[in-house]
């Protein structure tokens, strides 16, 4: 559920969306689909100077509407200004490659709409997103409702906070590695956290502890910031680790992303949140699979710095098609590959390949090799599927 009433049975935004498309639709050979989506995204310096009109965030995406909130000219979002808003209509039927128009984080520009306009129920404030600036970066992944479509899962973030539990849902090395490529392809800064330390100590065998451990100190060996956590304590059991955080949180925009029931709102809420994150409320150490947050959403947090907290994703494929990115994605695999005798080496059996002789001597460990593999060739198979490692 979302966080501002927003009353269901309503019908009224879905008709607005029906008629914009009709409108448009006859409209259509004046001007070109692609022109269209050109013309919705517009730097902010060639936004229209109207009173009617002011910038904002995008704090929450539903399926027909969103939230914003404003936006000042120095960054501050003001997340308890919070106004319902519908995509300017003329947009509707615009050439669309990605699932959504807005993601949470992107920076628009609204006019505001009288109250009968969108004739909602809501008390919000009603406004018409005319614009969105470029996006700086996205979070994205393919959508699993249309292979060919993007889905954006938030835009314009400076930090991805990778979190993962031990146990109760187990961690998915390979799912921390799909974030990983990402953040790198996006330059993004990437941080890893691992959550419910507890579980590990009180249910994990020793085998599975010193493998997390292994896995630990490798990602922070190759420069990665590692964070473990148990969020479910007032402490989260490490005040130095939990201050450390605090302070890489304050003053960007940190999006919270990994499967469901792993602790990322019990995260979020360590730090002070404006508005307190619904944490699965039956702590039981067995996660029986409901996703408690449903919206992605933007909010401020008391001790600095903005973060948006995601539903958990059951599937993440990403849009590195071939082994160039990906192994750009892979720190240490970018590091030989530019070595190997060609260019477009996959680093799987080609000869002069010094990606494999670095694997070979133990420099690039095996288990990340093989989550190279598992990622290129789910991409790249014959059936075109893209299959999931661990
Ligand atoms: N044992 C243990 N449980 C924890 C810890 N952190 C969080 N939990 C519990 O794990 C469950 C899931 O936590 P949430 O914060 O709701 O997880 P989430 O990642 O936000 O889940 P979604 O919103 O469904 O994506 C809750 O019952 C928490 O109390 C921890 O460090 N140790
Ligand atoms: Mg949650
Ligand atoms: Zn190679």
């Amino acid at each position: 559920m979302g966080r501002w009433k927003y009353k269901k049975g309503d019908q009224s935004l879905d008709r607005l969306e029906k008629v914009g498309r009709m409108r448009s639709r006859s409209k259509k050979s004046k001007t070109s689909q692609s022109e269209l989506r050109d013309s919705f995204i517009l730097p902010e310096s060639s936004w229209p100077i109207s009173d009617q009109g002011f910038a904002a965030r995008v704090v929450e995406v539903h399926k027909r509407y969103c939230f914003v909130s404003r936006e000042d000219n120095i960054g501050e979002v003001d997340t308890k200004d919070v106004w319902l808003a519908t995509v300017a209509r003329r947009y509707l039927t615009a050439d669309r490659t990605q699932r959504n128009f807005v993601a949470v984080g992107d920076r628009v520009y609204c006019s505001t709409a009288e109250k009968h306009a969108t004739d909602t129920k809501s008390d919000l404030p009603q406004c018409v997103v005319q614009h969105m600036i470029p996006r700086v970066s996205k979070i994205s992944r393919v959508d699993p409702l249309l292979a060919d479509r993007e889905h954006v899962l938030a835009a314009n973030v400076d930090q991805l906070l990778i979190v993962s539990s031990f146990l109760s849902p187990r961690v998915k090395w390979g799912l921390i590695d799909r974030y990983l490529v990402l953040a790198e392809c996006q330059e993004i800064t990437p941080v890893i956290v691992l959550n419910k330390l507890d579980l590990l100590k009180e249910k994990g065998d020793s085998e599975f502890a010193s493998n997390c451990q292994e896995r630990v100190e490798y990602y922070r060996k190759l420069g990665y910031q590692v964070f473990v956590l148990e969020a479910r304590r007032d402490d989260a059991g490490d005040k130095a680790q939990l201050s450390k955080l605090k302070s890489l949180l304050a003053g960007k925009i940190s999006i919270f992303s990994g499967h469901s029931g792993v602790g990322k709102s019990s995260i979020v809420n360590l730090f002070d949140a404006e508005i307190v994150q619904e944490v699965e409320p039956d702590s039981d150490i067995f996660y029986k699979g409901r996703h408690t947050t449903t919206y992605a959403s933007f909010i401020k947090l008391g001790s600095g710095g903005y973060v948006i907290d995601t539903p958990g994703i059951r599937s993440f494929m990403i849009h590195q098609e071939g082994p160039i990115e990906l192994g750009f994605g892979f720190v240490e695999i970018r590091k030989y590959a530019s070595q190997c005798k060609f260019r477009e080496c996959r680093h799987i059996d080609e000869p002069g390949c010094v990606v494999l002789a670095a694997l070979a001597d133990g420099d690039i460990a095996e288990w990340r090799y093989r989550n190279y593999v598992g990622i290129l060739e789910g991409t790249t198979g014959r059936e075109g599927r893209v299959r999931d490692i661990e």
